[in-house]
């Protein structure tokens, strides 16, 4: 088991949990090296806005790739990591779908944070505790660099959520911040929290940047009926081929394969 069973209770009850070291150091030297990649060909764009939803801010940076599956096999073959299926199986039950992946980057000093919302103000899913992200620290996720915050058992809650103006694209709500709870991580370990769980990110005012790796998961009994064509894989279930249907080749166990490829270099 790759969860304890206080975390699957935890996450039950508050809708959050979160898992110290669940990558090895090799692994996210690789997703580091793919990360690398995306800088070098310009593949990470910078959402952050100046206050009106509209004008590119030069001044605050928030890059986001969204999706990365389309852009690499090497993320694409993590969503079939067998510690990514075993804990969301344990999370939200099976069988169920890869949703959607991307990745924030926060720069030195400059990094902006993401604003509170619940994923199913996107998603809008009738159960949103029947969907999970999961965050993968890509570098240490501290206070001072902005690591995500949640608000525990907020997902009993929706809040109203309306254009963040700090975003090209991002909504936003209002919370009870005083509720809200850092969680601070070393690179390797992840957060879960449902798609109902309020969260955030907060400015990078370090040096050194900081990335999360964002995926999203949902049992395939609760995608909704407007979002059955959307790009989905079913990682788990009678309807799960390793890929081959979804990509068109068997991705599922090539993922250690990946991470050499990595390492090894350009
Ligand atoms: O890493 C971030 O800045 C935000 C992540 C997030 O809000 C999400 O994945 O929904």
């Amino acid at each position: 088991m790759v969860l304890t069973s206080q975390q699957v209770q935890q996450f039950q009850r508050e809708g959050y949990t979160a898992v110290s070291n669940l990558f090895p150091d090799r692994e996210i030297q690789a997703m580091r090296a793919e990360l690398n990649r995306f800088k070098r060909e310009g593949l990470l764009r910078n959402v952050a806005t100046d206050g009106d939803g509209e004008t590119h801010s030069t001044a605050q940076i928030n890059l986001q790739i969204c999706p990365i599956t389309p852009q690499s096999t090497f993320y694409r073959a993590f969503h079939f990591h067998p510690k990514v299926i075993e804990a969301i199986s344990q999370l939200i039950g099976t069988p169920f779908v890869f949703y959607l992946d991307q990745i924030f980057l926060k720069p030195g000093k400059q990094g902006m944070g993401t604003s509170w919302h619940q994923d199913n103000a996107y998603f809008k899913v009738d159960d949103p505790t029947k969907g999970t992200a999961m965050w993968v620290a890509l570098h240490d996720a501290t206070l001072e660099n902005g690591t995500l915050h949640v608000v525990p058992g907020s997902h009993a809650e929706a809040f109203s959520h309306g254009r963040d103006p700090n975003s090209d694209h991002h909504i936003r709500c209002q919370v009870p911040e005083e509720r809200a709870v850092p969680i601070e991580l070393k690179a390797g370990g992840a957060a879960f929290f449902n798609f109902g769980t309020a969260h955030s990110t907060k400015a990078n005012t370090t040096d050194r940047e900081r990335a999360g790796l964002a995926l999203h998961f949902l049992r395939t009994d609760h995608i909704p009926p407007e979002s059955k064509n959307r790009n989905t894989a079913h990682l788990t279930g009678p309807l799960a081929t390793g890929g081959g249907k979804e990509y068109g080749t068997q991705v599922e166990g090539t993922w250690e394969a990946e991470v050499d490829r990595l390492l090894a270099g350009p």
